[in-house]
């Protein structure tokens, strides 16, 4: 979640019991190790890294979570493959995301410690397959921990991900209308403002398919793939387009990255209410399961 998992939401995600994720997709190595440094100032708890691979600090990025001993990283939007020796050697845990059994099984592999499998109801650049499918292939195709994401805002979901075979979820745009993120206050509202089918998927004609919710820029997207445009003229009207949503607040002619889940969430809330509420849903739906429900 580039310019969305800031110190901010990832002490206050860590403080409440989760663990936190600072997204170093939109940042230099230096902006990581200040980000880096303001979360240990707020928060004495454990936090991870997220490691965009498209990012063009790749490399620099991978050196600063290894010297600055970061317990555990993700990454996103590729294949980790070439940095696991790296990371295993800093004693980083990997988490990979993935978007296929496959990949996943690639990753089990080479070491990774969890997966992370992601349907493609989840914001900003996705896979090809949702999360109900995608979570029980990847459990039966890896003996690791599964954590699911995608789709997951509510206890119901965390029930859901857990009845698939997943050990833990990753939730995204739940947080984003949290109290503590620092999104720009139309961002969230936007979400908040959000209906079931305000979601819509950019960038398929190039591969690199783009959930976030409907807008002008959407429509002017849509509309010139639909009439064939390059990859250079997508990534004209895209390129920044996620720093102007979320920095800026321009909601019409940014990029709102959000997950299809957005047209549920309702309300800003405290991070910490977030994951109480959410637990105790997710054990209430579990134990009504126990309760003597049959299918
Ligand atoms: O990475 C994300 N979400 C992102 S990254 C991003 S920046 C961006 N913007 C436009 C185009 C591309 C990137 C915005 N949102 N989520 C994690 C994630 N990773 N979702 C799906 C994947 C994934 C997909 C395919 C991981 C691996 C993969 O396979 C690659 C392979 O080699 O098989």
């Amino acid at each position: 979640m580039a310019w969305v998992s800031t110190a901010e939401l990832v002490s206050a995600v860590s403080n409440a019991g989760g663990l936190g994720i600072i997204a170093a997709g939109n940042l230099t190595p230096e902006e990581l190790e200040k980000e880096i440094k303001r979360t240990r100032e707020m928060t004495d708890k454990p936090f991870g890294v997220n490691i965009m691979l498209l990012s063009p600090h790749v490399d620099s990025l991978i050196e600063v979570v290894c010297q600055q001993k970061i317990p555990v990283v993700t990454t996103g939007a590729g294949n980790p493959g070439k940095y696991m020796d790296t990371f295993k050697n800093a004693g980083i845990k990997v988490i990979p995301v993935v978007a296929s059994p496959s990949l996943a099984k690639r990753m089990e592999n080479l070491g990774a410690d969890a997966v992370i499998a992601e349907g493609m109801e989840a914001g900003g650049h996705v896979g090809k397959l949702t999360t109900m499918v995608l979570i029980p292939q990847v459990v039966d195709a890896v003996s690791i921990p599964v954590i699911a994401a995608g789709g997951i805002a509510d206890g119901r979901g965390v029930a859901a991900a857990f009845c698939l075979g997943a050990s833990g979820v990753q939730i995204g745009t739940r947080f984003v209308c949290s109290q503590e993120c620092t999104v720009h206050t139309e961002y969230k509202k936007r979400i908040v403002k959000a209906g079931p089918m305000d979601s819509v998927l950019t960038g398929l004609s190039t591969g690199h398919p783009v959930r976030s919710l409907r807008n002008k820029l959407t429509r002017k997207l849509l509309q010139i793939e639909k009439n064939g445009a390059s990859f250079e003229e997508i990534e004209k009207l895209t390129l920044g387009s996620l720093r102007r949503a979320v920095v800026e607040g321009d909601i019409a002619e940014g990029s709102v990255m959000a997950g299809q889940i957005a047209g549920m969430i309702k309300d800003i809330k405290p991070v910490k209410e977030i994951i109480t509420d959410l637990i105790e849903e997710a054990n209430n739906v579990l134990a009504s399961l126990h309760g003597g429900v049959t299918v």
